[in-house]
């Protein structure tokens, strides 16, 4: 399948707005998916417009070479081009809050890899309590099928070309203030809920293992 390039669009929910509810309401998810990700979209687009040399490549490629892009265009892609990829990765990793838990080679390398799932889910937790500010919490695959657990600031995402992502959790305000204020924690502890553990595993073994 051809990688999609410029314009990028919008990715719908694969769900409906309310199929969240009630760990993320209908209002929160709204926003963020029609208002904030879109926005990311839209100034990518915006961005390489002016930029018909960059105008083939993917998302991916794009945000896994910053540094060899002009350097007036590269701090909008950084921002909004890892916005799109950020978050089109967070909604599609989720799924509504009823019965699933990791399977397959994905939840043997969670024991090998934390401890039990127990203690993955503790230092998830914690990597999205303790991100400092605006971020997000990454579990992540290596070359060799190794997870690890990262922090990215902003809209930053983990290094491309060395980890495959598995799934990530939005600590931005705008994922869970409208609902939960100031209760990270509580918005972190629900999200688990969320996970769509069926595709989680699809994207571990497409990274080989
Ligand atoms: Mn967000």
């Amino acid at each position: 399948m051809k990688e999609e390039t410029y314009p990028f669009v919008v990715r719908p929910l694969p769900y409906e707005y309310d199929a969240l509810s009630p760990i993320i309401d209908e209002e929160t998810l709204c926003f963020h998916h029609d208002k904030h990700y879109k926005t990311y979209v839209d100034n990518l687009n915006n961005t390489l417009a002016d930029y018909p040399e960059l105008q083939q490549m993917s998302l991916k490629d794009l945000i896994s070479n910053l540094d060899s892009l002009p350097g007036a265009a590269r701090t909008s892609i950084r921002n909004n081009g890892g916005g799109a990829y950020n978050h089109e990765l967070y909604f599609d990793a989720m799924k509504s809050p009823v019965g699933q838990e990791p399977t397959g080679s994905l939840a043997e390398a969670i024991k090998r890899d934390f401890g039990s799932y127990q203690q993955f889910k503790e230092k998830m937790k914690q990597a999205g309590v303790t991100q400092f500010g605006s971020g997000w919490a990454y579990l992540v695959s290596d070359k060799e099928g190794k997870l690890s657990i990262l922090q990215t600031a902003n809209q930053e995402t983990p290094d491309l070309n060395a980890y495959i992502p598995i799934f990530l959790v939005d600590v931005w305000e705008h994922a869970y203030y409208l609902q939960y204020q100031n209760r990270r924690a509580d918005y972190v502890e629900g999200w688990f809920d969320l996970i769509n553990w069926r595709k989680a595993q699809k994207r571990y073994e497409e990274a080989g293992m």
